[in-house]
């Protein structure tokens, strides 16, 4: 089974479509896969949307009772998710504002079966791309991606702040045995968390690599909750944690 987790803070318009699509690419056979939406204190109808969709389809709803943030949301929701899942299972995690395509998750899953823990849904790997991105955006985005690659280079990976990614759960459930409350040390820093994640599993020894897929932006259907400065100090905070202790090369 595929096991997919979606961190959703006021994505009361995005959740459903998104549901819908997977529902359309995995949802063949009966017991296929299986969602978990954790709705982080949102202020509009995300919860009450997710609750209706469970009626239909094989979805989890978690709530958090105020807005805590995406790192504790990715803390909270992965750490569910490796206590939920066997270690063989592939653990899927990605934006649920409608600009990941769950078209794209085959081909990363596939990956897993070479015997890779981390995939990661790149946009700078040959053969992906973006479209629907404002010039700034997506200059911010790039250069955060040369800047964390510069800071902590790892092998075949250029697409560090992306949170499409698929996980082997049982490298999940190892980093929580292992870091325990540390796997996210930064939370506060909100969107620095998906970088963090990456890091750590390179910590762990974990085997990343990446598979190109394209961001439509254009789809979103509300703004982005992400604020560039405070997710840029972020950065420099991560580099100020985790610079010198190195990242193992690959
Ligand atoms: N749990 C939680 N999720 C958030 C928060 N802010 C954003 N998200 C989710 O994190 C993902 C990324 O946010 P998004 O607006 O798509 O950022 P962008 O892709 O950089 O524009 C989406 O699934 C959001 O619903 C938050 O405060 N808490
Ligand atoms: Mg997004």
């Amino acid at each position: 089974m595929i096991h997919i987790f979606l961190p959703a803070y006021n994505e009361e318009v995005a959740l459903e479509r998104l549901v819908k699509k997977f529902d359309e690419t995995f949802g063949g056979k009966p017991g296929a896969y299986r969602m978990v939406v954790l709705d982080d204190g949102s202020s509009d109808k995300t919860a009450e949307v997710a609750e209706r969709l469970s009626a239909k389809y094989p979805l989890e709803l978690l709530r958090h009772p105020k807005n805590l943030g995406l790192g504790q949301t990715m803390i909270d929701g992965l750490e569910h998710m490796a206590k939920t899942v066997k270690p063989e299972e592939a653990v899927v995690t990605l934006d649920c504002d409608d600009t990941h395509d769950p078209k794209y998750a085959q081909s990363a899953l596939d990956k897993l079966n070479q015997g890779y823990d981390v995939v990661i849904l790149s946009r700078y790997f040959p053969g992906g791309g973006e479209e629907g991105l404002s010039p700034i955006k997506s200059f911010l985005s790039r250069g955060a991606g040369y800047f964390l690659k510069f800071f902590f280079p790892i092998k075949g990976v250029q697409e560090y702040s992306c949170g499409y990614r698929v996980f082997r759960a049982e490298a999940l459930q190892k980093a929580y045995r292992v870091f325990g409350k540390d796997f996210v040390r930064l939370p506060k820093w909100g969107f620095v968390v998906t970088p963090e994640i990456l890091i750590k599993m390179r910590m762990l020894g974990c085997r990343i690599t990446e598979v190109p897929f394209t961001l439509h932006y254009g789809d979103k259907p509300g703004k982005s909750k992400n604020k560039p400065l405070k997710t840029i100090a972020g950065y420099f905070a991560l580099v100020a944690l985790y610079w010198a202790r190195g990242v193992r090369k690959a």
